[in-house]
């Protein structure tokens, strides 16, 4: 009687046993599939790339140049993927930079984010400075940081998760942030439009020694020979990204404020060749770069050492520190058509 019982309660704890295993392989399958889902989008629909834990990111750009940084900060805007947590302007006139990224928050209805003045090595006008001909910083009604290098240090150290810096112009704030505090590159990702590889501007077959880089080597060598992953799009990936046709024509006629807002700033950028803003964009690298900070799917990665040369140039140097390159394009036809649905909200491919 009593070994009955006792083989009774043995086959009842074994049942319970069971129960419990089976709800821990399904809660463990749940949160295994929640990292995927925040990794794994890029090339889908907007509703699939939704992640609920955005990545917070920082923006060190040259706006104002090349009409491309305007570009992928709207993008950034557009990708519930990253959470901007500061835009840092970087090289040449950082106060008529910061403008255009204060007025051009303003537009996009996003002044809680903050902007952070970076090192100003230059009074020239920036091409876009007639967009901001009369705006002044003071009116922003977010934050404004008169030391973009300091906002940008404070924001990395005192961030809980590890931030990712996403660069798309020279780099002298990086090469100074990183002599300031060099224990951000223990705390932060580098994701940025740097390099020419096997390909060089428009497509062709040899290097080119690419602005980024050209512009100041010291600074560009201090930031991607710092101790963190360095992801980059070199001229190989990103300079074959232009939009035409019926996917431009699409952006153009948006009545999306910051993509209206883009518009403006690209008809001012084209100055004596007006027409050109309305059949087609300019080559918009800096996109890429934004996309890398939270996908690759739709791009082939190489481990690459990248040395870089006192001219500018980026050489496969295997002994050189390895860098995670965006070589070529899986499916360039997928990435435009992404950006073109993050830009103007359309579900559909155009
Ligand atoms: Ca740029």
């Amino acid at each position: 009687m009593c070994r009955r019982l006792l083989r009774r309660i043995v086959s009842w704890a074994s049942v319970i046993q069971g129960f419990w295993t089976v709800m821990w392989v399904f809660l463990l399958a749940a949160v295994g599939l929640g990292s995927c889902v925040s990794f794994g989008s890029g090339g889908g629909a907007a509703a699939h790339s939704y992640t609920p834990k955005p990545i917070p990111v920082i923006l060190d750009t040259d706006i104002g140049t090349d009409i491309d940084d305007t570009w992928a900060l709207a993008f950034l805007l557009k990708c519930p993927e990253l959470d901007v947590k500061l835009v840092v302007t970087d090289s040449g006139n950082t106060i008529c930079r910061a403008k255009i990224v204060a007025r051009f928050l303003e537009a996009a209805g996003r002044t809680d984010i903050p902007v952070g003045i970076g090192l100003k090595l230059s009074d020239k006008e920036e091409r876009q400075a007639p967009w901001v001909k009369n705006y002044e910083l003071s009116r922003y009604p977010g934050k404004v940081f008169k030391d973009g290098v300091q906002a940008l240090i404070d924001t990395i150290m005192r961030s809980p998760r590890p931030v990712t810096l996403i660069c798309i112009g020279p780099v002298p704030n990086i090469e100074a942030a990183l002599e300031r505090e060099p224990r951000i590159a223990g705390r932060a990702h580098f994701v940025g439009m740097f390099a020419s590889v096997r390909k060089g501007y428009g497509g062709k077959g040899t290097p080119d020694a690419e602005y980024n880089v050209r512009r100041d080597v010291e600074a560009c060598r201090a930031a991607l020979n710092a101790p963190w992953e360095v992801t980059l799009t070199p001229l190989d990936t990103c300079g074959l990204v232009q939009l035409k046709g019926k996917k431009y024509a699409a952006l153009r006629d948006s009545k999306d404020p910051a993509v209206q807002a883009l518009m403006e700033n690209y008809r001012i950028w084209c100055g004596q060749k007006p027409e050109r803003a309305e059949k087609e964009s300019s080559t918009l690298f800096d996109t890429v770069a934004v996309y890398l900070a939270f996908s690759r799917d739709l791009c082939v990665m190489e481990t690459l050492g990248l040395r870089i040369d006192d001219r500018g140039f980026t050489v496969v140097d295997p002994a050189a520190k390895k860098m995670n390159c965006a070589m070529a394009w899986k499916s360039l036809p997928a990435f435009k058509d992404f950006l073109v649905r993050r830009l103007t909200g359309a579900e559909n491919s155009l």
